[in-house]
This record gives C-alpha cells, sequence and structure tokens, in this order.
C-alpha cells in the first residue's frame, strides 16, 4: 500500500491494539488499507496515558493479543501488573514483528467522514485537509483516551503553574521535585498516580470529591512454570478464556455459599486472606451474594473500612478516605501503597465533597482555604464510549450524525456495539457498548476479528452496503438495557452511563453481562450471514 493513495477499501481511525490487529487482517487478505494515527507511534491508551505510575489493572497474563501463538510465545511479561512502559514496549514489539507503520500515516487526525451516497463510499479528510475515498469506514478510538475529560472548574485559565491531565501526559519527563502538586480525581488514574507522585513532590495535596474502594494488588513476576504450562497449552488456555465470565481466568478463592452461612470469625478469616491475595478484587466473589444482597455487600464494605482505619495512621484522613458506596457497584480501582501513601509527611487529603473548589492564579481555592501550587494534576477520567467519535464530523446517510440519531443520548442505541443504522459500511471498534466486564484485550480482538469477516464476506460476495436495521438495533439496546436493570452497576452512576460529564444525559453506555453471552451473539449473527443487516 502506499500512502499516497487516495481511494482504499477500509480506513481505520487509530492504532491502539485494535487498530493494529486489524490493519493486520486486513492487508493479509489483500485489501488495501491504511491506519490515521494522532499520536506518532503506535499504542493508543498507552501511548497517551503514561503518567507516573501507570498500568494495567489486569493481569498481563491475559491482557495480551491471543490471535497469534507466536507473538503470545515469543513474548514473556516481567511482572504481573505491568506498568505502561511495558505495555508500550508489547505495542511496539507486535508492530515490528507485522511490520505495521508502512501503513500507519501518524501525526494525522481525521476530522470528518462523511458517506457519499452517490458512490456509497465514505469521504474521510485528515487535518491536513487531505481526503481520502473508502469503502469501509471503521473507528479503533479505544472506548476512553480519544476524549480525555477536563471539568469546567471556574479560574482554570487563570492558573500561572502547570496544568497535566493524566491522560495526555507529555512524553518528556515531568519532575516534580521541589514542587507543590495538587491532584484532582481519585479513580482508577489518580490512585496509580497519587504514590508516584507524593515520592517526587515537595508536598502533594490530593482533592477528593468521592472515596472509592480501592484493592491493593501485587506485582509479582509471573512463575515460569505457570507461564510455560500457558504457552505450552495456549490452545485449551484460550478455549477456558473465553468460557470465563470476564474473559480471562480467575482462580476463585471465595466461598461457594452466601455470606451468612459462616460465622463473623470465618468472614473475618476469609476477607483477609483475599485482602493479602495477589489481587484484593477477590474480595468481590468472597461469597456468592457479595453482589446480590444488600447486607452481605455491606459485611464487605466494612471489613474493607476497618482496613482503611488500620493502614492510614491518622484517624481524620482514614475517616475523609471511607467510601459509602455498594462495593464492586464502580468498576474496581487497583492501588499499590494508595492508602499507606496518606502516611507520608509530604501528602495531605483535601475534602471536597462539601466545598466549593476554584482554581487561582497561585493553586486552589476550596471554601475560604487557598493552596498554593506548582503543577495541577488532573486525574479527571474520560469523556468515555462516545466522546471521542462525537469529535469526528461522522455523516451518514442523509446527513445523520450520531448525535442526531441518539436524540442527544435520550435514544442511545446501536447493534452490538459495533454498527449503527443509518451508517452503512461504518464499524466502531470497542466504542459504545462495549462490555464493561471483560479484559478489554480479549474483547476487542474479537469486534476486530468480528469485523473484519464481515467485511470480508461483503467482499466476497459483492455486497455494496451494510447497515444495521432500526429492529436489531432495538433488540439489542433492549437486551442490553435488560441486563443493565439488574447490575449493580446501575445502581452507582459513573462513566459507564456518561454519569461523570457535566450535561451529558444517563444512558446504558457499556454492555453489562458476561462474556460468553456477548460472545455468543456476535457468533450468532455471523453464522446466520448477518442476520439484522440490510445489504445492497
Ligand atoms: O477517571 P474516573 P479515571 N471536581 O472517571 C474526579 C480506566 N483506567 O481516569 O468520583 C473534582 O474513574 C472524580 O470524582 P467523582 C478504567 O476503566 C484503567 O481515574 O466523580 N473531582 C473521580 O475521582 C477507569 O475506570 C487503568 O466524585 C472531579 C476522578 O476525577 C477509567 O479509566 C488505569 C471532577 C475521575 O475518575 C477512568 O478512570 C487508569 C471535578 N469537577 C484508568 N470531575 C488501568 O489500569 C471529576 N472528578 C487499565
Amino acid at each position: 500500500m502506499n500512502l499516497n493513495q487516495k481511494e482504499l477499501d477500509v480506513v481505520v481511525v487509530g492504532a491502539g491494539f485494535s487498530g493494529m490487529y486489524l490493519l493486520h487482517l486486513l492487508r493479509k487478505e489483500g485489501y488495501s488499507t491504511r491506519v490515521f494515527e494522532k499520536g506518532d507511534n503506535v499504542g493508543g491508551t498507552w501511548y497517551w496515558n503514561r503518567y507516573p505510575g501507570a498500568g494495567c489493572d489486569i493481569e498481563t497474563m491475559y491482557y495480551c493479543y491471543t490471535f497469534s501463538e507466536e507473538i503470545f510465545k515469543e513474548w514473556t511479561w516481567s511482572t504481573s501488573f505491568p506498568r505502561q512502559p511495558e505495555l508500550l514496549k508489547y505495542a511496539n514489539f507486535v508492530a515490528d514483528k507485522l511490520d505495521l507503520r508502512r501503513d500507519i500515516q501518524f501525526n494525522t487526525r481525521i476530522v470528518s467522514a462523511h458517506f457519499d451516497e452517490k458512490i456509497n463510499k465514505w469521504q474521510i479528510q485528515t487535518d491536513d485537509n487531505e481526503v481520502v475515498i473508502a469503502k469501509y469506514f471503521v473507528t479503533a478510538l479505544g472506548s476512553l483516551s480519544s476524549a480525555t475529560h477536563m471539568p469546567n472548574i471556574k479560574g482554570l485559565k487563570d492558573f500561572e503553574g502547570e496544568i497535566y491531565h493524566t491522560g495526555k501526559w507529555p512524553h518528556e519527563k515531568v519532575d516534580f521535585k521541589g514542587k507543590r502538586v495538587g491532584v484532582i480525581g481519585t479513580g482508577s488514574s489518580g490512585v496509580q498516580a497519587i504514590p508516584e507522585i507524593a515520592k517526587g513532590a515537595e508536598h502533594l495535596k490530593v482533592f477528593q470529591r468521592s472515596p472509592q474502594w480501592v484493592f491493593p494488588c501485587k506485582d509479582e513476576p509471573p512463575k515460569p512454570k505457570e507461564v510455560q504450562a500457558m504457552k505450552d497449552n495456549f490452545h485449551n488456555w484460550r478455549r477456558r478464556m473465553d468460557e470465563s465470565p470476564g474473559g480471562f481466568l480467575q482462580e476463585n478463592f471465595g466461598k461457594p455459599y452466601p455470606t451468612f452461612d459462616d460465622t463473623r470469625e470465618e468472614r473475618q478469616k476469609l476477607y483477609e486472606k483475599l485482602w493479602q491475595s495477589r489481587s484484593a478484587t477477590a474480595l468481590l466473589s468472597a461469597y456468592t451474594d457479595t453482589r446480590t444482597n444488600d447486607a452481605a455487600n455491606e459485611d464487605v464494605a466494612n471489613f474493607i473500612r476497618s482496613k482503611i482505619k488500620e493502614i492510614v495512621k491518622d484517624s481524620t484522613t482514614a475517616e475523609k478516605l471511607l467510601p459509602n458506596l455498594l462495593v464492586g457497584a464502580k468498576r474496581p480501582i487497583f492501588g499499590k501503597d494508595y492508602y499507606e501513601t496518606y502516611n507520608r509527611d509530604n501528602v495531605s487529603l483535601v475534602d471536597i465533597r462539601d466545598t466549593s473548589i476554584e482554581i487561582t492564579k497561585q493553586g486552589i481555592r476550596t471554601g475560604d482555604t487557598e493552596h498554593e501550587l506548582d503543577y495541577i494534576v488532573f486525574a479527571t477520567g474520560f469523556d468515555g464510549l462516545t466522546g471521542g467519535l462525537l469529535k469526528i464530523d461522522i455523516l451518514g446517510r442523509n446527513d445523520l450524525t450520531l448525535w442526531g440519531k441518539w436524540d442527544g443520548f435520550k435514544d442511545f442505541k446501536t447493534n452490538l456495539g459495533l454498527t449503527h443504522s443509518g451508517f452503512p459500511n461504518m464499524f466502531t471498534i470497542w466504542g459504545p457498548h462495549s462490555t464493561a466486564f471483560t479484559n478489554a484485550l480479549r474483547g476487542l480482538e474479537l469486534h476486530v476479528e468480528w469485523t473484519f469477516q464481515c467485511i470480508d464476506y461483503l467482499q466476497k460476495h459483492a455486497v455494496e452496503t451494510i447497515e444495521a436495521t432500526a429492529e436489531a438495533e432495538d433488540e439489542w439496546t433492549n437486551f442490553n438495557d435488560a441486563i443493565a436493570s439488574q447490575s449493580l452497576s446501575n445502581r452507582v452512576p459513573s462513566w459507564y452511563h456518561g454519569a461523570n460529564i457535566e450535561g451529558k444525559p444517563p444512558a446504558n453506555l457499556m454492555y453489562f453481562g458476561d462474556w460468553p453471552t456477548y460472545k455468543a451473539k456476535y457468533d450468532e449473527v455471523a453464522s446466520k450471514e448477518y442476520e439484522g443487516f440490510l445489504m445492497t
């Protein structure tokens, strides 16, 4: 493929794990494809999220490509929860191995994609005003990193120090030495960054609006025997992953019966063991009813609260850190020395739950208190799932926009989380309705493989356009909404519903069921020759 070619079979936006794999599949089959990437290298999420402490919270034995036995066998992770530099190195290793870069146009943002009904093709424009025509338009933006969320806090423009966002971290090292730093946000990104920033800063103030449950996880080098066994039994191991509820294997240390069948002492003993395990998220499955019975959930909650009070020496700070949420309703946050960090002399916690917050020239004002700062780090998350898509001017049939189609989120729907009626030959990989509780790497492999097979089918059957029917979209969305209504996650609004973005109307933006059901749905639609789609 040559990068000057103006007419292509497929345009892909994004050179993260999804875009890289799709490029590999399409190119192998001879389809002319170009990936456009706004950054200057591959890696997507792990290219942008390079803040101190950034790392993976899924064990990397599972957070890696599984489509190639060769790649799987060649790569060995150094630790169970690797940090961003190693994850980025992995993305580069795969890009080199598959020689992907020659078909990726870096430093290029796609600004618009318009479906031209006269030729049944997409006209795609870059920020350099280059226009490319393609039969298929595929977004591979990831679910989060393409749209960082900067809250609209009064005075933001006045600050005379430096401002950073965890999701758009500079490539150069940020030196915190001798600096007074404020971090706003205590979700997954903040919890990973805070202990690392604290090690370098003169003083760190954490501005916390909502305390959340943080589960300790331990970095351990993978046991060579276990790694070898996985490599030797690759196919069997991949099959077992697909049979598991989250697309990765988890040893279940919990009890196969409800919480209150055990005495208080027995429960405490089990909770303690799970807290000390490699990942304390094991507590979420301590008993069969931990996530379904409120009293059982509160029992685990009380245990974690007692651990926070035990770890954090200053009782006022400990009190501020105690969450009052259902355990497991929001995406679990993994921490390394998070609570311990509040025992450092150079760290303090500012509770902003009930206080006004304003940015000033010198720092942050909360109520009547002025906090002087040199740097402010926003760990305030992302406009997830739809934010990146809506930043591109996408027009389907009759100049339909996604925003218009979704009636400003009042009528949010997709078909399979991958296709959209009114938008022929367009696929949105790992975007809206991707799965909330699944190992993302395995999940996006499914989206990529399904998209590739669909394109290949259309090409081999001389189909000009494919488009989801409105009925199929309703059916899929109702199916997901019904699952969501039973989910613990629906009881606590989060980015899963767009609740973290001021003014974004709530919708079930993710798929809330288990992985085998999700995968079975995709397989079923493909096996029925794309039931629920119109083809011309
Ligand atoms: O973002 P978040 P994140 N004033 O939205 C606070 C993935 N991830 O980047 O809870 C003050 O969870 C907000 O407060 P509150 C993972 O899927 C994965 O941390 O809304 N505070 C919250 O504390 C994760 O779920 C890894 O009250 C404000 C924080 O900012 C997802 O990314 C690592 C505010 C935002 O938390 C998002 O995590 C990191 C305001 N105006 C992230 N606005 C892995 O390890 C927001 N906040 C793979």
